[in-house]
């Protein structure tokens, strides 16, 4: 009998959890950053690795609650936690050892995990070693560590096959031929994001967001129309750039995202729409699917 499991992906912001995932998949799905706090909902990776069926679900990074959004971004990264059957908790190798001991209080031994010391290819040996040992004071509370670097494709295996062994025999959840449940929308919504958090800085990245207003497939094209709400007056013009610069840049940048993952030619149409106060508005929130 194979194994088949949800294993829920956890660390601080900007560990590289989604990252992880879609190296894991072969395919990039969930959004990645340098800019902390990119990944606002949980989104889910089927991967097939040998004869199990491992379900991974990035989630948000665990961080103080501030923001009535960043309240939603914790909440979804703790229900992961409660609906998963096993945590792959990331730390990056720079890291101390500090958020791994929240982290450690937050789970509370509720479920079992694996620690990812991550971005191993930032460090030298003898460093990645010293934070080995470091993590060894807690040997009783996690079933194994393993070092892993996404840039050079290092622990990937190891990985897998060590979550497959915390992971009870089942029949596979989902048809292996897939790789995700998420909706092509809500795939595409976040390479717009991806696309906005590569071009404009400062606030406007975490004070904007993006609904995909219609998506009409063609058997050569698809046509994806979108709108890119922001909080201000003043972020318009930051996003739309002098002659339409920026909009343009992201526009482009997200269409070769959404051509690489559909292997189709696509047409994005962008329109912008300022909604003021959306970020702390909890019914506008709810309607956008923060909810
Ligand atoms: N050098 C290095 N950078 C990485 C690695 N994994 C992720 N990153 C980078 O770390 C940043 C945050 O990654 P992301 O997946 O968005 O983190 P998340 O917030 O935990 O989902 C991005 O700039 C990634 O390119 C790695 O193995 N090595
Ligand atoms: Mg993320």
């Amino acid at each position: 009998m194979s194994k088949c499991g949800f294993v829920a992906l956890i660390g601080r912001p900007n560990a590289g959890k989604s990252t992880l995932m879609n190296s894991l998949l072969g395919e990039k799905i969930a959004m990645v950053s340098q800019k902390a706090n990119a990944t606002r909902k949980r989104s889910n990776a089927i991967v097939m690795h040998k004869d199990d069926q491992i379900i991974f679900v990035d989630t948000p990074g665990l961080h103080e609650k501030e923001k009535i959004l960043n309240q939603f971004m914790l909440e979804e990264a703790l229900k992961a936690i409660g609906d998963c059957d096993l945590i792959v908790y990331l730390a990056p190798v720079t890291d101390s050892l500090e958020h791994y001991e929240k982290f450690l209080k937050i789970n509370a031994g509720r479920k079992k995990h694996i620690i990812v010391l991550s971005k191993i290819d930032q460090v030298s040996q003898e460093k990645l070693f010293k934070r080995i040992q470091s993590y060894s004071d807690y040997a009783d509370k996690f079933e194994a560590l393993i070092p892993v670097s996404i840039a050079r494709k290092v622990g990937h295996t190891d990985l897998l096959d060590t979550i497959a062994k915390y992971l009870d025999e089942s029949p596979y959840l989902y048809d292996p031929e897939d790789i995700t449940t998420e909706m092509v929308r809500n795939i595409y919504k976040e390479f717009i994001r991806e696309a906005i958090f590569e071009n404009v800085s400062d606030e406007v990245p975490y004070e904007s967001d993006v609904l995909i207003d219609s998506i009409d497939e063609k058997s050569n094209v698809d046509h994806i129309k979108a709108t890119i709400i922001l909080e201000k007056d003043s972020q318009k013009g930051i996003i739309i750039g002098s002659g339409g610069n920026t909009i343009k840049r992201i526009g482009k940048a997200a269409r070769l995202k959404i051509e690489h993952l559909s292997g189709k030619k696509a047409f994005l149409e962008l329109f912008v729409s300022v909604k003021k106060g959306w970020t702390t508005d909890k019914k506008f929130l709810e309607e956008i699917g923060y909810k």
